[in-house]
């Protein structure tokens, strides 16, 4: 495949879909040049003094890692001067960000997860930045987080980044996925894979089986067909893989197959599952579907769920079309 870069690829897809307006394709490169800096910050590990606990919490009481704050402060100042964002939402911020008054408005909002998968950081596992993009309701004077809450099927854009042995940056706007691979001696973003596609059947799930005590039937149902392997209803074999750190796991689905399962379970009857619905699952359910794969929370399409709280957590089904729409039609029978 001809090596071209993001830039070019993003000037090319708006000739050819007129998808990319040159406000998207500025924040799409604003986003992709901090994920840039977010992956340099990664990379020192202890060397920059980025390791380790910052003795504080998130709206979510989880403790933050040094990282996730210097991501999150990346990912705000690289995008509040640049006139194309109304406001920002992170999972590291109780309430959105607003652009400050001295620079202009624009009409999009960004929300992102500036770095999924902490716990890993600590142990040099794969983690990433997961970013979606929304545009600002016509007629919004201030923002508010009302104007967040919008179906995943509204998102103009989505991506993450992969800070593993390469960095990747994965990109939907509605046309497919593709993948960049970042060329660190350059210092630019190539693309390395058109139109990525999930093939509908797998033989690899993902879900933390430790937790299996706690799981509702139709999980309980459709793991254990799965473990019974050749031997059970399901005549083949299954692998299992939990890297603990979506953005990996989704990669790998993307690239080969794959289900990834955080459901609701009884350890907390009142949590609809772990993983935030706005800056996580919306976001990886356009690039799944993108990529004709298939995107629940059990019970319906992840897409079209309505937000009511931009913290929403929600369980997640995601991959493989037909193991997606197996596990969701266990969910709907009685
Ligand atoms: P558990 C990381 O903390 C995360 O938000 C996702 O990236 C990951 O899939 C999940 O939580 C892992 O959760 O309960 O297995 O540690």
């Amino acid at each position: 495949m001809k090596r071209i870069s993001l830039t070019q690829y993003l000037v090319e897809e708006q000739r050819l879909n007129n998808s990319i307006p040159a406000e998207l394709r500025l924040l799409i490169e604003v986003v992709a040049r901090a994920c840039k800096t977010i992956s340099h910050a990664v990379g020192k590990g202890a060397l920059g003094e980025v390791l380790g606990s910052a003795e504080t919490e998130n709206i979510q009481g989880e403790v933050q890692k040094k990282l996730d704050i210097l991501s999150n402060e990346i990912l705000l100042e690289a995008n509040e001067w640049g006139g194309h964002l109304a406001a920002m939402a992170s999972e590291e911020m109780e309430s959105i960000h607003l652009i400050p008054n001295r620079y202009p408005k624009g009409e999009y909002m960004l929300l992102f997860d500036p770095l999924d998968g902490s716990s890993n950081i600590d142990v040099n596992v794969s983690i990433g930045t997961i970013f979606s993009v929304l545009k600002a309701p016509d007629g919004m004077a201030t923002p508010a987080e009302k104007d967040f809450l919008q179906a995943g099927t509204k998102q103009v854009a989505a991506g993450y980044a992969l800070y593993g042995p390469q960095t990747m940056l994965v990109l939907t706007t509605g046309n497919g996925v593709n993948c960049f691979t970042l060329d660190r001696e350059m210092g630019s973003w190539v693309l390395t894979q058109r139109n990525m596609t999930i093939p509908a059947d797998t033989q690899e799930f993902a879900i933390n089986a430790s937790n299996t005590r706690h799981w509702y039937p139709p999980v309980t149902r459709y793991v254990n067909e799965m473990l019974a392997g050749s031997t059970g209803v399901r005549g083949k074999n299954f692998n299992m893989r939990w890297i603990a750190s979506m953005v990996a796991d989704v990669h790998r689905i993307l690239n080969r197959g794959g289900i990834f399962m955080y459901p609701a379970d009884a350890r907390e009857p009142d949590k609809a599952g772990k993983l935030r619905l706005m800056y996580e699952a919306n976001p990886m359910s356009l690039i799944i579907e993108q990529a004709g794969g298939a995107a629940t929370n059990g019970q319906q399409r992840m897409l079209d769920i309505q937000p009511e709280k931009l913290h929403q957590r929600v369980a997640v089904f995601l991959g493989s079309k037909n193991e997606v729409e197996r596990v969701t039609a266990y969910h709907h029978e009685k």
